[in-house]
């Protein structure tokens, strides 16, 4: 294993996860790259966590463009942890009147952008000599739920991606880790589903006590990313407590 401070690149570390995540592991000792499109977003992110004592770097990136990727990796010196977290949802209709744009935009993000950073950070990663890539799916990525194919189809593609990784680089230092979350109620999330619109994304979590926070997540990638580096989280979904699956969730109206 490399000595010295592990580096963990943050893609989508702007809001939500991403952000909850990076803060994570900066305060379990690593150096933090944080990733996203949003320059003043990931700069006052870091700021904080420099100012916090952690280590943090800003770095603009759009995990959709290969050339930026490309030229990210080869600006970095080593690269122990990968956290994919760039991704979301855009839409709820059903398949006979779903936006192919819509659908397009998210396989870009949510699969080919985790392809590319992968690609692009594969060789840091086993250099490294204890690697992780961790790809922040979804319970969408494991079951269908009306009015979230584009979504599910995504996220199953994502999913498909780490489970086929694992098998292909079994034998090299680098694991492969999948978290998918339910129900997480962040900043973000629903209302870019809804293209902006805050009341449709406010009926997601209507009458659910305690959807889950990115912090909750962010511990379990946290938690499994820390573990020693023989061990492989291969899989771990988590839900609120008043989920049950995709579309059984318990509501106090
Ligand atoms: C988010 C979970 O239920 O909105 O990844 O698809 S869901």
């Amino acid at each position: 294993m490399t000595t010295g401070t592990p580096v963990a690149v943050v893609t989508g570390a702007s809001s939500g996860i991403g952000a909850a995540t990076a803060r994570g592991l900066a305060r379990a000792g690593h150096h933090v790259i944080l990733a996203a499109r949003r320059k003043d977003r990931i700069e006052a992110l870091a700021a904080e966590l420099v100012a916090a004592g952690h280590r943090a770097t800003a770095r603009v990136l759009d995990v959709t463009d290969r050339a930026a990727v490309d030229s990210f990796a080869a600006g970095l010196d080593r690269c122990d942890v990968l956290v994919n977290n760039a991704g979301g949802a855009l839409g709820a209709d059903p398949v006979a009147t779903g936006d192919p744009a819509d659908w397009r935009r998210m396989f870009e993000v949510n699969v080919i952008g985790v392809l590319h950073t992968t690609q692009a950070l594969l060789p840091a990663l086993t250099a490294s000599g204890d690697g992780t890539v961790v790809v922040l799916t979804s319970t969408a990525g494991h079951a269908a739920y009306e009015g979230g194919a584009g979504y599910v189809a995504a996220k199953h593609g994502a999913h498909v991606l780490a489970e086929t990784l694992r098998l292909e680089i079994v034998g090299t230092p680098v694991r492969v880790i999948e978290i998918a979350p339910g129900m997480v109620k962040t900043e973000e999330f629903a209302t870019t589903r809804f293209h902006g619109d805050a009341e449709k994304a406010a009926k997601v979590y209507a009458g659910v006590a305690e959807p889950l926070t990115a912090e909750d997540v962010a511990d379990t990638v946290v938690w499994a990313v820390t573990r020693p580096p023989h061990v492989n989280v291969d899989l771990l979904l988590l839900r609120p407590r008043a989920q049950a699956s995709n579309s059984k969730v318990h509501r106090e109206l």
